[in-house]
């Protein structure tokens, strides 16, 4: 190492899998990024999105200083000017129209940020809205809502025992692209290759045989959403079998005969032909499943994002209990993390599910948010209640949210709108008032919503790299400037780290001796242990009792039962189904403004298997359309024989095409967004999360 040349440690903030960096860096520059051997949890792993921080911390593009919109075109303000125009147009729209007139909107970012998540309490309460909106429930919304009904706690989510497992049923995930989601586990190559050494099976359940897939000791093409179905179909089998087998949470556990009442309908004869997978099948992998040494059903944004993502979530619960593989080594287990969102949160009060409805549509609301699929109407309908202000807080909806093109137009019609966020984008070019935040390397480092994810306990703060420069703010120095410019107050000087520390002090290792200092003197973090069996002291029901039969889920099977009979796509003007996918080489809508990152071929393909593209005369490598109710985009054909036929997948986060945003270097090559053509109208009932996948669409050449 040359003289001056320091190493920095810190956590990738990037993507849920909390990957320990080693930065090499002199005089205020990057020499090199690789992956610190000595993290415990990630042990060397990163992927190649983890070089590309230090592009974000060089951009060009990036915005530093707040941009006011003029007749002119954009204007720099300052930042004392900025909130307090913010504050008096919100409160200004707010005295005229009322307290909810004022929307905000989430976006992915803010879960990678411990400052916004301890910070923005404090902005709410002072803007004192009820129209909320975020990612979530375009997302892992169903996840928290199970958890919410069947533990008393939507933020109390099994993980998947990755490290012990003998037997990992993957469902609609593709973790080896994804590098994992609710289920932080950095290098989750090597622990899926590392369960078939030890002679364990994965399988995968995919429409699209995946990355994830090839990887797999076996892989099942399924239809899409008809997941619900093949849940129900196993469970029916290990009741069949006379396999269930409670183990020690047999006296925690409510409703069993209430589930095997409800799947008595869902023998694998009823539901092989919908979900395309034979009988003989469903039923092998259910016995295998419960007679495993452990085993655990993992489910994600392919069971999630779907007209049945309530349905999967809980039956994936369900699936996990009945065969003894919940809170049990090697089946799904609850992390306890250093810094325990729970830590406060007393038992029997569950999370506010359906208090409201939203406005136009009806859709319910959770944890003080409605579905983002309403977010467009609730705009763009008058009467009381309609939002006429928008505030977005890192998040790019326009191209993230189903139907973009119609929020954009929602958009235009806001008295008011500011974005806090580090580009001029598709979203934030709609917005009066930009507030620009710092990220990535300038930013100190926590993961509050991850460990709580994570597949085995442990806890890391990593410091700044570069110090700010004077002129910038931080996330949630612009939340807190905001709060205080609403209400008037004085600044009490709370810093995240405060909270932080507060939290670290006060939690389960907070009496031996957890704190943010202890954390500083260990950059690499520090590793407090695998996951244990301790849901028994961690449920927040009412009556210390896992609900495995909540009523709003039996409510809905009725909803379910009769896709049995539809064929696969019942639209004859769009007779294909539509999935999403994810790109090693980029992060949702936001990390392509990087160069080492869209470099190369264009990624961003309409996947199709070959049966399909010879029927409608398509070649490899043609632009081709694809309609659906809500739009058209064009985009070029991949002829693949990993897609089930009938079936076609188009990556999520791109479309870095339109005029007047200034993200460059992710416009050469801009790709095309797939929520072109997403329909805002499907979304899972019983919970409101987008049903992206599955959107019957047409496809033609041009
Ligand atoms: N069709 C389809 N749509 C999808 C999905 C899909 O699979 N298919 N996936 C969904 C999922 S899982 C998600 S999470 C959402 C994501 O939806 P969003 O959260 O709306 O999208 P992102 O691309 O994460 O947007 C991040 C925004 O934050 C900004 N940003 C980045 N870093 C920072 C920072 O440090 N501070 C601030 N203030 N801003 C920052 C970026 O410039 C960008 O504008 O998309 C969803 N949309
Ligand atoms: N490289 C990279 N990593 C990321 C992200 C990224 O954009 N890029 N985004 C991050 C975010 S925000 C999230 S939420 C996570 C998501 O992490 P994952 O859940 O692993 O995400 P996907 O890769 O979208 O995997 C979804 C899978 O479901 C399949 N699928 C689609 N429809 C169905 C269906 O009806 N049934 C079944 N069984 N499968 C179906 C798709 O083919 C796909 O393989 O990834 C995170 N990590
Ligand atoms: S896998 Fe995720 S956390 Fe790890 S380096 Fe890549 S983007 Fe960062
Ligand atoms: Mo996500």
């Amino acid at each position: 190492m040359s003289s001056g040349t320091e190493t920095h440690y810190r956590t990738c903030n990037i993507c849920e899998a909390m990957c320990g960096l080693a930065i090499e860096h002199r005089d205020g520059q990057v020499l090199s990024i690789r992956g610190d051997k000595d993290d415990p949890f990630s042990k060397g792993h990163v992927c190649p999105k983890a070089v590309a921080l230090q592009d974000y911390y060089t951009d060009e593009d990036r915005l530093k200083t707040p941009l006011k919109k003029t007749s002119d075109g954009w204007e720099s303000i300052s930042w004392e000017q900025a909130f307090t125009e913010v504050a008096s147009r919100l409160r200004g729209v707010q005295a005229e129209h009322g307290p909810n007139s004022v929307g905000v909107y989430l976006g992915n970012p803010n879960a990678h940020n411990f400052g916004n998540a301890l910070l923005l309490p404090f902005f709410f309460k002072a803007l004192g809205s009820q129209s909320r909106f975020s990612s979530a429930s375009a997302d892992q919304l169903p996840h928290h809502v199970a958890s919410n009904f069947m533990l008393g706690a939507g933020m109390l989510i099994p993980v998947p025992d990755i490290d012990r497992t003998h037997f990992l049923l993957i469902i609609g995930a593709n973790p080896l692209v994804s590098n994992g989601s609710m289920m932080t586990a950095a290098g989750v190559a090597k622990r899926i290759q590392a369960i078939q050494d030890r002679g364990g099976r994965v399988v995968v359940i995919d429409p699209r045989r995946t990355e994830t897939a090839r990887a797999a000791t076996e892989h099942f093409f399924i239809r899409p959403e008809r997941d619900a179905l093949l849940l129900l179909a196993m469970i029916y089998t290990v009741f069949e079998g006379g396999l269930v087998d409670l183990g020690h949470l047999a006296p925690l556990i409510e409703g069993l005969e209430e589930i095997q009442r409800a799947v008595s309908d869902f023998a694998p004869e009823v539901v092989a032909e919908s979900t395309g997978i034979a009988a003989r099948d469903i039923r092998r992998l259910a016995i295998d499943m419960a007679s495993a040494d452990s085993a655990v059903c993992y489910s994600r944004m392919g069971a999630s994002t779907q007209s049945f993502g309530g349905l999967c979530q809980w039956l994936t619960n369900v699936l996990n209990i009945v065969t003894g593989n919940f809170d049990r080594p090697g089946g799904a287990m609850f992390p306890e993390p250093a810094f325990d969102l729970l830590q406060n949160k007393p038992r029997g009060k569950r999370s506010s599910y359906g208090r409201f409805q939203s406005r136009v549509r009806g859709l319910p609301y959770y944890n003080s948010e409605f579905p983002v699929s309403t977010m467009a109407e609730e705009i763009a309908t008058s009467g009381e209640g309609q939002i006429k202000a928008l505030v977005t807080i890192a998040g790019n909806p326009v191209l993230s949210s189903p139907d973009g093109n119609r929020l954009a137009e929602a958009l235009e019609q806001l008295e008011f709108m500011v974005s806090v966020d580090i580009y001029l984008n598709e979203t934030t070019k709609y917005a009066d008032i930009i507030l620009p935040a710092t990220t990535g390397l300038e930013v100190a480092h926590y993961d509050v919503f991850f460990n709580a994810f994570a597949v085995s306990n442990n806890a890391k703060y990593s410091p700044p790299l570069f110090e700010k420069s004077k002129e910038q703010r931080h996330d949630w120095e612009i939340l807190k400037a905001l709060a205080l410019a609403l209400t008037g107050a004085p600044d009490d000087g709370t810093t995240p780290e405060d909270l932080l520390d507060l939290g670290l002090r006060q939690g389960q290792y907070g009496e031996q001796g957890m704190s943010l200092q202890k954390l500083r003197q260990n950059p690499h973090g520090i590793h407090l242990g695998p996951l244990r069996p301790c849901l028994e002291a961690r449920l927040k029901t009412a009556d210390g009792k896992i609900q495995l039969a909540p009523q709003l889920y039996l409510d809905d099977l009725p909803r379910l039962r009769r896709t049995i009979a539809e064929a696969p796509s019942t639209h004859e003007e769009y007779p294909f189904q539509m999935i999403g996918r994810r790109l090693l080489r980029s992060h949702n809508t936001w990390t392509q403004n990087s160069r080492r990152l869209v470099r190369g071929k264009n990624p961003c393909t309409l996947q199709l298997n070959p049966i399909d593209a010879e029927a409608i005369g398509i070649v490899n490598g043609e632009i081709v359309s694809v309609r659906s109710r809500t739009g058209e985009i064009q985009i070029e054909a991949e002829v693949s024989d990993d897609l089930l036929p009938g079936v076609v997948s188009i990556p999520q986060g791109w479309g870095h095409n339109q005029p007047d945003t200034n993200m460059n270097v992710a416009a050469s090559q801009p790709g095309v967004s797939i929520n072109g053509v997403t329909d805002p109208l499907r979304v899972d009932l019983l919970t409101g999360n987008a049903a992206f996948n599955g959107t019957p669409v047409a496809i033609s050449s041009l």
